[in-house]
């Protein structure tokens, strides 16, 4: 049997593959159908076949967000070869790390990059560098035309590796979580049930994807959710609050980050009457204000559906969908993630390794079939992530209910979850120590109306040197991705330390609490 994740997705394409498929919803409208996903990722998939590629080479993508890019993905996963997806606000420097680490046999890049990232990849012994745009242009449509639209996926087994997702390292240095074809799959059959994914017979849902296509969130949960159940999809290239509420109407699905939600909030034109059609607001990747969750119960009569995972894990718990059938009698409740999927083990370890009773805080540890497959070419930090007993380490602190029911309420690592992103702040800290006149910094996540979280920095001058805190902002967007340069920059004389030397950065963070207040 071939375990090839294509095959899945293909095999639940409605009958009728001449429907639409995806509809473009910002700009002039286009419309694919499932007959050209399955063609245009079969030539794509084709040209990378006649590469003749070692297996299980990888394929870095950082382009734009088209529905180029998520054939693109498909093809990958057709060839059987790694898809390697990266944040499209990364710059050189981060390029060179994530180009030198993957060491992929192919790149594609939007053609305005291609000058610098082709001489990267080069260096790293790339082969094949390939543009995509998000105008349907590029060399990769171009080589790919003369391929047959006929592809048979190359066999894969579950555990064969379909994707690397880059995470932040708390060390600073990113980390290649490898998920399996197996790994994907069974979190995307989990997820269909449990949400009640409406076939096309049972009125069929419409998923409005409005999300990045480099994480998790877009690329698997929703993109995969769609696929699975044949879906259409009405496709935003970018997040627009008015423009979204526009087509709601038309939607039934809708999944974003907290951030999504806030302005969705803001909109005048959102309300009852936009999510008339609605069946389901799912809300992840960084933790939903229990004020939010209220208003958009009152202003739309919809209860967000909170969930959580990781790229590591892809998604752990959910909130009942009380639609279902099969969900559990108690309702969603703000400020909860919810039950642990159906074959996903939670347990919350206290100090020492001892099990936690209910309402007591621990380690959230988990096991089940969408637990990765370790960092790539990482296995000492693998190894450390996980427990003798074979549990991956969360990193997030959290308590059960008695029902079983997930409540976080902190991480033991040092992350900034700023728009549903993360931020390490021992990254932006070795940046901003290298520019000139700075002595040492300390970054923080303080509350942000918008974004959650937002990173703030505290700059310690060199004695007899001058900074400049917006020349700083200036000089940190130039070298790494926009979401990671903070947004406020202060000077100190010295950084508050502990007995031990260690920074006290909760110090920190009560001092700046108000930095973005009203
Ligand atoms: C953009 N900017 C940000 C962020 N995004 N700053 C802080 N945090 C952010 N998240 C900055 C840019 O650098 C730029 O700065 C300015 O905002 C405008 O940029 P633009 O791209 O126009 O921003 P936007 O379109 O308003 O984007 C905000 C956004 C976006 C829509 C909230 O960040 C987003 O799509 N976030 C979703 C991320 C996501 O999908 N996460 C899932 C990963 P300047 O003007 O100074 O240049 S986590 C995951 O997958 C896990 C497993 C899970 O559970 O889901």
């Amino acid at each position: 049997m071939n375990n090839n994740l294509y095959c899945a997705l293909r095999d639940a394409f409605p009958k009728d593959i001449d429907q639409t498929a995806i509809e473009t919803a910002d700009g002039e409208p286009l419309f694919y159908t499932w007959r050209d996903l399955d063609r245009s990722s079969a030539m794509i998939a084709n040209l990378f076949q006649s590469l003749d590629l070692p297996a299980d080479s990888r394929v870095l993508v950082q382009t734009d967000k088209s529905v180029e890019t998520l054939i693109l993905y498909l093809a990958v996963l057709r060839a059987g070869l790694v898809y390697v997806p990266l944040n499209s606000a990364y710059q050189a420097s981060e390029l060179e790390y994530f180009i030198g680490n993957a060491e992929p046999a192919v790149v594609v890049c939007a053609s305005r990059d291609f000058g610098w990232i082709s001489k990267i990849a080069f260096r790293a012994g790339t082969q094949h560098t390939y543009t995509l745009d998000d105008d349907r242009s590029g060399s990769l449509l171009q080589r790919a035309a003369h391929h047959s639209g006929q592809q048979v996926p190359v066999p894969r087994t579950s555990a064969d590796v379909a994707t690397i997702i880059y995470t932040s390292g708390t060390t600073g240095r990113s980390k290649g979580a490898m998920l399996s074809h197996g790994n994907l799959l069974s979190n995307a059959q989990v997820l269909k049930t449990l949400w009640g994914w409406r076939s096309a017979a049972e009125g069929g849902d419409v998923l409005i994807h409005a999300l990045p296509l480099f994480h998790v969130h877009g690329l698997f949960v929703a993109s995969h959710g769609a696929l699975l159940n044949g879906s259409k999809m009405l496709w935003f290239a970018k997040f627009d609050a008015r423009a979204v509420t526009a087509r709601l109407p038309e939607a039934t699905v809708f999944m974003g980050v907290p951030t999504l939600y806030v302005r969705l909030l803001a909109e005048p034109s959102f309300g009852a009457v936009a999510c008339r059609n609605m069946r389901l607001f799912i809300s992840g990747s960084a933790p939903l204000l229990a004020e939010t969750f209220r208003q958009f119960s009152e202003r739309t009569g919809h209860t967000i559906l909170e969930r959580y995972g990781m790229s590591e894990t892809v998604m752990l718990t959910s909130n009942p969908n009380t639609t279902s059938p099969e969900a559990p009698p108690l309702g969603r409740i703000a400020g909860t993630v919810g039950f642990a999927l159906p074959g996903v083990d939670l347990r919350i370890s206290g100090d020492g390794g001892s099990l936690c009773q209910p309402g007591e805080i621990g380690a959230v540890e988990v096991r089940g079939p969408s637990i990765f497959q370790g960092y790539w070419r990482m296995p000492e930090k693998t190894a450390e992530e996980f427990s003798a007993d074979g549990w991956f380490k969360t990193g997030d602190v959290g308590h059960l209910d008695s029902h079983g029911r997930l409540t976080l309420i902190g991480r033991s690592k040092d992350l900034i979850i700023s728009g549903g992103y993360n931020v390490y702040p021992a990254e932006v800290e070795g940046y901003l120590n290298e520019l000139p006149g700075v002595d040492e910094s300390a970054v923080i996540g303080v509350p942000h109306p918008d974004f959650g979280e937002a990173v703030v920095a505290v700059l310690v001058p060199r004695a007899g040197s001058t900074v400049d805190p917006q020349a700083c902002i200036a000089a940190l967007k130039q070298r790494i991705a926009g979401f990671k340069v903070p947004k406020q920059v202060t000077l100190a004389d010295h950084l508050p330390r502990n007995a031990m030397g260690k920074v006290q950065k909760a110090l920190l963070r009560e001092q700046h609490r108000a930095a973005f207040a009203g």
